[in-house]
């Protein structure tokens, strides 16, 4: 037995690195943690364990996760929660939003045959078991940052975080919201509040989840939040403009379909032009929140916005 061997280093991102070989450490990093420690969990329900797994193992573009680390780091190099507690609580909010996309993509909701170029967990897997795996991954998440914030101190600010983020006053409100909206004859920035809500508010929850487990100042938190909600409307808007403009293939889910649904958009309020000027001034508003910020991930943060500003997918 070696007794000199170095203990294993605890997971950190290299911020040094551009911004795409950071998601890309982010992105394995979290692969093989949910390999690892979550679909364990799984196995004792081994009929959903194949849903679950297709939902959430396949990748995505991860940009909450990045959202996560990227806002721990931005106020000082040792966030107050690293390593793979921070990766638990990464893939804590990935598993939120990859419930939010299976339940989306239920018939009873948007009805989608593909999503990340594969088919919906529902087409693969059956309405039931889409169903079950999706409530499953929601609450499963919750229990990942009970564990990992409960040594912290800040518990309880943040289950009501995720829980605003996720519940009536965010994602499930602004998507039930979105049902009920016509897509013409109301006032000119209702779609804001159904994006702030079913978009912004999860992306927003991401960067202050974030920055309580960096232990950040208040005024960081503040910073932070703002931020988030720039970047999230910003990002909805977008996905607003590639329903209209995007390659199927590229995109790797049906495009075309707002229009047709007559929902409330971007585009159709403000035209393609004007949403793409409304994309660049919430860019903007994102970057010049994080002035005051000055931890090792800022640089990285702002990159990632002017990136999410001009995806193609
Ligand atoms: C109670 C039925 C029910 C629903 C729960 C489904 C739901 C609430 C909310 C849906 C909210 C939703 C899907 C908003 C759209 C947000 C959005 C643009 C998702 C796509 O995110 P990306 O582009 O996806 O980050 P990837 O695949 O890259 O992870």
């Amino acid at each position: 037995m070696n007794l000199f061997r170095a203990p294993k280093e605890p997971w950190r991102p290299d911020l040094s690195k551009p911004l795409a070989e950071v998601q890309a450490e982010i992105s394995q990093s979290l692969q093989c943690f949910i390999a690892r420690e979550v679909l364990a969990r799984w196995r004792g329900s081994a009929r959903l364990l194949p849903a679950v797994r297709h939902a959430l193992a396949v990748p995505g573009k991860r940009v909450r996760p990045s959202l996560i680390v990227l806002s721990a780091y931005s106020g000082s190099e040792s966030p107050a929660i690293a390593g793979d507690s921070l990766l638990a609580i990464a893939t804590a909010v990935e598993m939120v939003h990859t419930y939010s996309l299976i339940h989306d993509d239920l018939p009873c909701m948007d009805d989608d045959l593909m999503r990340r170029g594969i088919p919906t967990c529902h087409v693969a897997y059956g309405i039931s078991d889409a169903t079950w795996a999706g409530s499953a991954l929601l609450i499963e998440a919750f229990v990942i940052l009970a564990r990992e914030f409960s040594a912290s101190g800040c518990l309880p600010e943040a289950a009501r975080v995720m829980g605003d983020a996720a519940g009536l006053e965010g994602m499930v409100g602004g998507q039930w919201l979105d049902t009920q909206l016509p897509g013409t004859g109301v006032s000119g920035d209702a779609f804001i509040e159904v994006h702030r809500r079913k978009t912004a508010a999860l992306l927003q929850g991401c960067c202050t989840l974030g920055g309580l487990a960096g232990g950040v100042d208040e005024p960081a938190i503040v910073a932070l939040r703002s931020f988030g909600e720039c970047l999230g409307l910003a990002f909805q808007a977008i996905d607003d403009l590639l329903d209209v403009t995007g390659n199927e293939r590229v995109v790797g889910k049906r495009v075309g379909k707002d229009a047709q649904a007559g929902k409330l958009t971007a585009t159709a309020t403000l035209g393609v032009e004007g949403a793409r000027r409304y994309v660049d001034e919430l860019i903007d508003l994102a970057m010049s929140a994080l002035a005051s910020l000055e931890g090792p991930a800022v640089p990285r943060l702002r990159d990632l916005a002017f990136h999410l500003g001009h995806r193609v997918l």
